[in-house]
């Protein structure tokens, strides 16, 4: 994995309220002495926004970049490995360590088939390392990548979910907290994109498609209803932009800029896009943080331990039977291309054969007509000789 990684720090005053309050005693606890990590992947098809949303994530109110130049310049180019971008938000004493992680050309080939296993990968090889942390006899500060987000971009075409969509979003959400957005909220109507979510929330419950689910409960009036729009705003739609415009009312604002008119990343009325910040950094950092523990790590780890003992590495991807299969068909493949391979040579050497023969026999014919030329000459040598005794005086 290449990481290109960049840092920046926010002011404390400037992230309000993460609910640390609202955790259990002891996660409380750990989470306010040593800070956390906290990471949000996004995936989804190539174009969809994915690097403009990070970037207008950072440039919001959230994050001032430190090195701001050098990672937009970057994350213009087509998306294709894993791109990891780091930041740090602290409020008191209370640090977060923020990754997010931008992910491979999605769904880019001719042959889109299981191209989310990178991705799918990615997020096991995160809870495997935890794992093998966790089993060491002397454990320290751990190091933990594990995804506790993973935003799937929806391509806005006011229709429906791609078949490569929802095998996607399938395997992903069984694996972490999916968290589904439509990208480019500004290209489709209010009304389209009502219905277009509304589509796409009965095809994922149709399909039986695992999505988070922010818990309602709250202590207070406000934050449950808070909570309820949150949830009712699924699939978040957003709109990115790191650009400022002026809109008609003389505001400057993040935006995208029409002759009809701006469409403002912060404007409720326009896009989920303070929503889902909101739901990622303030109010439901640590149930995703808390979820991803308790639901989908211990999963990994429950499903790892039935196959192995304590301690025992993971088997190859080898010994697994999917890549076996691919393997065996590999072999029947590269024989049957060595058979074809030699059948050619065979036919070229048996060519040459006769070729050689044909010139062998062109070669005889050369030698007996230049015998019997010098023998020609021999005779009429002789006979012209002086010691001939026909010429003899
Ligand atoms: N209209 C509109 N265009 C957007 C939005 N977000 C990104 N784009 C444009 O879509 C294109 C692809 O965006 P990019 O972030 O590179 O997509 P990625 O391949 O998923 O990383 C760029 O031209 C962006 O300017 C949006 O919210 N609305
Ligand atoms: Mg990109």
């Amino acid at each position: 994995m290449t990481a290109e990684e960049s840092s920046s720090s926010i002011e404390a005053s400037s992230v309000n309220g993460f609910g640390v309050s609202n955790l259990p005693n002891q996660l409380h606890k750990i989470v306010t002495k040593k800070g956390t990590d906290f990471s949000i992947m996004v995936v989804g098809e190539s174009g969809t926004g994915k690097s403009t949303f990070i970037n207008t994530l950072f440039t919001t109110e959230m994050l001032s970049p430190v090195d701001d130049s050098t990672r937009r310049k970057k994350q213009l180019d087509k998306t294709v490995d894993i791109n990891i971008h780091k930041a740090e938000l602290e409020e008191n004493l209370f640090r977060v360590k923020l990754n997010i992680i931008d992910t491979p050309g999605f769904g880019d080939y001719v042959d889109n088939n299981d191209c989310w296993t990178p991705i799918v990968d990615f997020i096991e090889n995160q809870y495997e390392q935890y794992l093998i942390q966790e089993q060491q006899p002397v454990r320290k500060a751990l190091l933990d990548m594990r995804v506790h987000a993973c935003l799937y971009f929806i391509r806005p075409n006011g229709y429906t979910l791609k078949p490569l969509d929802i095998r996607a979003m399938k395997a992903i959400g069984e694996r972490v907290n999916l968290i589904p957005v439509i990208s480019k909220a500004d290209t489709l109507s209010p009304v389209a994109l009502k219905q277009f979510k509304k589509r796409i929330m009965d095809i994922i419950q149709a399909q039986n498609i695992q999505i988070y689910n922010p818990p309602l409960e709250s202590e207070d009036e406000e934050s449950y209803s808070k909570n309820r729009s949150i949830l009712e705003a699924l699939p978040f739609a957003i709109i990115g932009s790191d650009q400022d415009v002026v809109t008609a009312d003389n505001r400057v604002v993040k935006g995208r800029k029409y002759p009809w008119g701006v469409a403002e990343v912060e404007n409720d009325e326009h896009s989920d896009f303070r929503k889902l910040r909101s739901l990622l950094i303030r109010s439901h950092m640590l149930d995703l943080i808390s979820s991803t523990q308790e639901l989908h790590y211990d999963n990994y780890r429950s499903n790892q331990m039935k196959t192995r003992k304590f301690g025992e590495p993971k088997p190859r991807s080898a010994d697994n039977k999917k890549f076996k299969d691919e393997e065996e068909n590999l072999r029947k493949r590269f024989t049957e291309k060595v058979k074809l391979e030699e059948n050619r040579f065979r036919q070229w050497e048996q060519k040459l054969i006769a070729e050689r023969d044909r010139l062998n026999k062109d070669l005889e014919t050369e030698h007996s007509l230049v015998k019997q030329l010098e023998s020609e000459l021999e005779a009429i040598q002789s006979a012209s000789s002086p010691n001939s005794k026909y010429f003899r005086r």
